[in-house]
């Protein structure tokens, strides 16, 4: 028979398994690197690759070409424009560069299986525009597809995230180490 005391204890317990902090994401060491401003494609307004599929812990490490692209998290349903909540990953104008890659990259953890949308707000040039987006986890049984985006991205209005240029959110700022 239970004691009020051992029933009181039992629910602590309880309470402590259920009640835990949300554990670290755990690290899986797979690094995905996207370069901005590849000259691959679309004369270096492109993310190199521009479709990437990544698990969680994963790391996304942004490598920034010439000249002064950002990378802004945005939904699909509006290209060219931060979250609406403010929540989104962003980079910054920190990555200038005239020749080679900037000395830094921009990095952060894959924390969710959602489709992650993001896009260059660099104005002069028309960056988004142009066609200057990628996608991490695309849904590809659905038809939210990178092709739709941009073609929306080609009428749309680019928005800053923030109003210092150099204001970053959601990832860090880290030395670029040669291979
Ligand atoms: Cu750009």
């Amino acid at each position: 028979m239970f004691t009020t005391k051992s029933l009181l204890l039992t629910a602590a317990s309880f309470l402590t398994l259920t009640s835990a902090a949300p554990q670290a994401i755990k690290s899986t060491g797979v690094v995905h690197r996207i370069f901005a401003g590849s000259t691959v494609e679309n004369g270096g307004l492109h993310f190199e690759p521009q479709n990437v599929v990544a698990s969680i812990g994963d790391a996304i490490e942004f490598h920034f070409l010439p000249k002064n692209h950002t990378v802004v998290q945005s939904s699909f349903d509006k290209p060219c424009e931060p979250l609406a909540d403010g929540s989104g990953v962003f980079s910054g104008f920190n990555f200038r560069t005239d020749a080679g890659e900037a000395p830094n990259v921009f990095r952060f953890t894959v924390k969710n299986n959602e489709p992650f949308w993001y896009y260059c707000s660099q104005t002069n040039g028309d960056h988004c525009q142009k066609g200057m987006s990628g996608v991490i986890n695309q849904n590809f049984n659905g038809d939210k597809t990178l092709a739709r985006y941009k073609e929306k991205a080609k009428t749309a209005v680019t928005k800053q995230p923030s109003a210092d240029p150099l204001k970053f959110q959601g990832g860090e700022i880290v030395p670029n180490k040669p291979l």
